[in-house]
C-alpha cells in the first residue's frame, strides 16, 4: 500500500517539476550557446551571471556532436531555444589553418550548415554567428568594413577557413531574405583571455606565447616567437567580446557588424609578445625564429559602426595579458594545452 502511495506521490512530484521548468522557461527564454566550452563561450558563461533574464544552456561537442544533422536535430528538439549564439567551430592560429586545411574548411562546413538548418527548423527567433576578420580579403584597403567581406580572396594561409565562415555568412543572408530569419554575423578580431586553447602548435599568437613563456621561465631556456613581430593585429578580450556578444542578441538591428577594438589599440606581435613576456619577468630571453612564417601582415578593421552605436570601453591590452597570464598560471593543470 505504502509503495502504490510512494509511486503516486513521486508521480505528482514530477509532474508539478514539470509544470515548474515549463513556467521557468516561459518566463526565461533559453539562449543556447553552442561552442559553450571554449574560449568566447566560458566568457560568456562568466558574463551571463548579470543577465538573469535568459536561461542560458552552454553546449559542447560532449552535449552534441555539431557535425551530426540528426543529432543536432534532436538536441534542438530537446533544448527548443528561444535564441542561439553560435560559437562552435574548428578553430586554430595561423599555424593550425596552414596544416588542417581539409578540417578547417568541412567541419566548419558541416557545423554551420547544421546549427542555421536546425535552428530554422526549430524556429529560433535570433541567432548570432561568429566570422572573423581574418576571413576579409587580402589585397585590400584599411580599414576593412563589413561591407568588404566578399571583395576578394582571403589570405592564402586560413582560405580554407575563412571561406567556410563567408559560407556562413551567404547561409544567414539566405535565410533572411528567404525566409525574413532574423539571423546575423559578428565579425570579431584576435580574441584571447581565460580558458582558451593553449596549444603549443595549435593555438592563437596569445595563448601559444603565454604556454611558452610559461614553459621557458620553468626550464631556464629561451623565450622564442615565431616570425618577425612585425605583423599588426586588434585583441579583443574575451569578456569584452561576450558583453558585446550579449549586446547585439538585444539590441543590434544589423546584419553584419564587426566586433573590435579601435584602429588605435592595433599592436604588432612583437609589442604583445614583450607584454607576455613581462608578465613573467622574462623580457631579456626573447628570440624571434623567422624561419616561421608571418601569415597577414594585418587586417586593421573599423569598428565605426559598432561605436556609433555602443559607448563600449574596452579592456586595456596590458590589463587583459596580466589577467590571460595569471589565469594560465593558477589553472595550468586544466587548461587546454
Ligand atoms: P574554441 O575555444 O576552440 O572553442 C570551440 C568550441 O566549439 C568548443 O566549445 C568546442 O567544443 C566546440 N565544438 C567544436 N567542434 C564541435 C562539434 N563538432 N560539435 C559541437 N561543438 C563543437 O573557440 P573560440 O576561440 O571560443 O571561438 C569561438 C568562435 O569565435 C568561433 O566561431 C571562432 O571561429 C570565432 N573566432 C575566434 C577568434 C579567436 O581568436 N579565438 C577570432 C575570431 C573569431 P569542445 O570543447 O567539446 O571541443
Ligand atoms: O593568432 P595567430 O596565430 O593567427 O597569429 P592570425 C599569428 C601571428 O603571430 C603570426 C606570430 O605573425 C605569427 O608569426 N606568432 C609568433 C605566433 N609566435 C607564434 C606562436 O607561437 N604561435 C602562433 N600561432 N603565432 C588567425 C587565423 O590569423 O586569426 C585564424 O589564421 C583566426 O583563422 C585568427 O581567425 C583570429 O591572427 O595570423
Amino acid at each position: 500500500m505504502y509503495l502504490i502511495q510512494n509511486i503516486i506521490l513521486i508521480f505528482f512530484v514530477n509532474i508539478s517539476i514539470m509544470e515548474n521548468s515549463r513556467e521557468t522557461e516561459k518566463k526565461h527564454p533559453v539562449v543556447l550557446v553552442t561552442g559553450g566550452s571554449g574560449l568566447v563561450g566560458k566568457a560568456i558563461e562568466k558574463v551571463s551571471l548579470d543577465y538573469p533574464d535568459y536561461h542560458f544552456v552552454f553546449a559542447s561537442s560532449k552535449d552534441c556532436d555539431l557535425c551530426d544533422l540528426s543529432s543536432t536535430q534532436s538536441y534542438f528538439d530537446r533544448i527548443q531555444p528561444k535564441y542561439v549564439i553560435h560559437l562552435a567551430a574548428c578553430v586554430g592560429g595561423l599555424f593550425k589553418n596552414m596544416n588542417q586545411k581539409v578540417d578547417m574548411l568541412e567541419k566548419n562546413l558541416i557545423i554551420n550548415y547544421n546549427v542555421i538548418k536546425c535552428s530554422h527548423a526549430s524556429m529560433v527567433q535570433k541567432l548570432i554567428a561568429c566570422l572573423s576578420t581574418c576571413i576579409f580579403p587580402d589585397k585590400t584597403t584599411y580599414p576593412i568594413n563589413e561591407s568588404m567581406l566578399h571583395d576578394g580572396p582571403p589570405h592564402h594561409s586560413n582560405d580554407a577557413y575563412a571561406y567556410a565562415k563567408r559560407m556562413l555568412e551567404i547561409q544567414c543572408k539566405a535565410y533572411r531574405e528567404n525566409y525574413g530569419s532574423d539571423f546575423q554575423c559578428v565579425i570579431p578580431t584576435n580574441i584571447y583571455g581565460p580558458h582558451d586553447n593553449f596549444h603549443l602548435e595549435d593555438a592563437h599568437v596569445v595563448p601559444a606565447l603565454i604556454h611558452k613563456c610559461y614553459l621557458a621561465k620553468q626550464n631556464g631556456s629561451p623565450f622564442q616567437m615565431r616570425g618577425t613581430g612585425k605583423p599588426l593585429r586588434q585583441f579583443i578580450y574575451s569578456e569584452d567580446l561576450a558583453k558585446l556578444i550579449i549586446w547585439t542578441l538585444e539590441k543590434n538591428k544589423h546584419p553584419t557588424i564587426i566586433l573590435s577594438v579601435p584602429e588605435k589599440d592595433e599592436v604588432s606581435i612583437e609589442q604583445v609578445t614583450r607584454l607576455i613576456a613581462r608578465e613573467y619577468d622574462y623580457e631579456d630571453h626573447l628570440e624571434f625564429d623567422t624561419s616561421f612564417a608571418d601569415g597577414q601582415f594585418k587586417k586593421t578593421a573599423d569598428n565605426s559602426l559598432l561605436m556609433s552605436e555602443t559607448s563600449f570601453e574596452f579592456t586595456p591590452i596590458e590589463e587583459g595579458i596580466k589577467k590571460s597570464v595569471q589565469w594560465f598560471k593558477d589553472n595550468y593543470e586544466i587548461a587546454r594545452k
